[in-house]
């Protein structure tokens, strides 16, 4: 679908999406991340520009680089992967991102966007592919129990408002939650976010949930695996994510979506 839009604009508008890619530093988790991202957008034909930047930049570099794509019209999105090292500011580096360009949506225009349901605002990324993935499978959310597991800023306190705008009952649990399990199973959409290896099993999951597994763990033996135990839920739940190939591709195809409409916005008015 994105690649139709981004051929249909090519077309009618002569505007190629332009994604620019902002990696600090060398964490090797965020390196697998962005190649995915790039390789995505070459896929869809969006032009990407990436900036690998030294760990031990200064917060000030970075915002000049920022307000030089900001003012660049063949960039339409742009995107810092964080985690950033420690001694950047990353509240101003967000910040300085210019609201229209910021397809990560975690800018504070943004997010405020979400609370208010903006229409011109952009939803983050993972929590905005958990939705497309419940809408792709006609699962109704309307008066459902949704119990979020993670309030992080990034995913769990975006996605509990997003399923909220749909109707949903939402709780959200955190790490300082205590006895998990009675909240978890009441939830008919469980969502996990909280980076922890199994932290959910079967006896926590209510026959024929829907369980999305957002987390992304490394284990000391190479293995990729989420927060959810996968073997033994996916026997109670009626739909259940896999780690890898879930949540994680759906977050780099929201990304190609927000550049895309961004891009859209852009040729509308005619100031691309
Ligand atoms: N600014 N930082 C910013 N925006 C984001 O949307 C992110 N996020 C999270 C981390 N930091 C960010 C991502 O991009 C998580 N995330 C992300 C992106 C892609 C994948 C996972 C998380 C992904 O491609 N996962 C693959 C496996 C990757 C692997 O082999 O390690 C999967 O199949 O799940």
């Amino acid at each position: 679908e994105c690649k139709e839009r981004v051929d249909t604009l090519k077309e009618k508008t002569g505007v190629t999406p332009g994604l620019a890619v902002i990696l600090v530093g060398e964490d090797p988790a965020s390196a697998v991340y962005v190649r995915n991202k790039i390789r995505a957008c070459d896929a869809v034909g969006i032009k990407s520009y990436t900036h690998r930047l030294d760990t031990d930049i200064k917060t000030e570099d970075l915002v000049v680089l920022i307000h030089q794509l900001n003012a660049d019209a063949g960039v339409h999105g742009i995107l810092v992967q964080l985690p950033l090292p420690k001694h950047i500011d990353m509240e101003r580096v967000l910040e300085t991102i210019s609201p229209e360009k910021d397809v990560d949506g975690f800018h504070l225009y943004n997010v405020g966007g979400l609370i208010l349901g903006k229409g011109d605002s952009f939803p983050p990324c993972t929590p905005y592919g958990v939705v497309k993935m419940l809408e792709s499978e006609n699962i109704d959310v309307e008066g459902q129990n949704v119990v979020v597991v993670g309030a992080s800023n990034i995913v769990g306190k975006p996605m509990a408002l997003m399923l909220m705008a749909k109707d949903a009952t939402v709780a959200i649990c955190h790490a300082k939650t205590r006895d998990l399990a009675q909240f978890t199973i009441l939830a008919d959409i469980l969502v996990v976010a909280a980076g922890v290896p199994n932290l959910i099993v079967s006896p926590m999951v209510k026959t024929g949930a829907v369980v999305i597994d957002v987390g992304i763990n490394r284990l000391p033996d190479g293995r990729l695996v989420g927060d959810v135990d996968f073997e033994g839920v996916s026997k109670k739940a009626s739909y259940i994510t896999p780690v890898p190939g879930g949540v994680g591709p759906m977050t780099v195809t929201m990304l190609l979506e927000n550049t895309v409409a961004s891009a859209e916005r852009a040729a509308a008015k005619g100031q691309a």
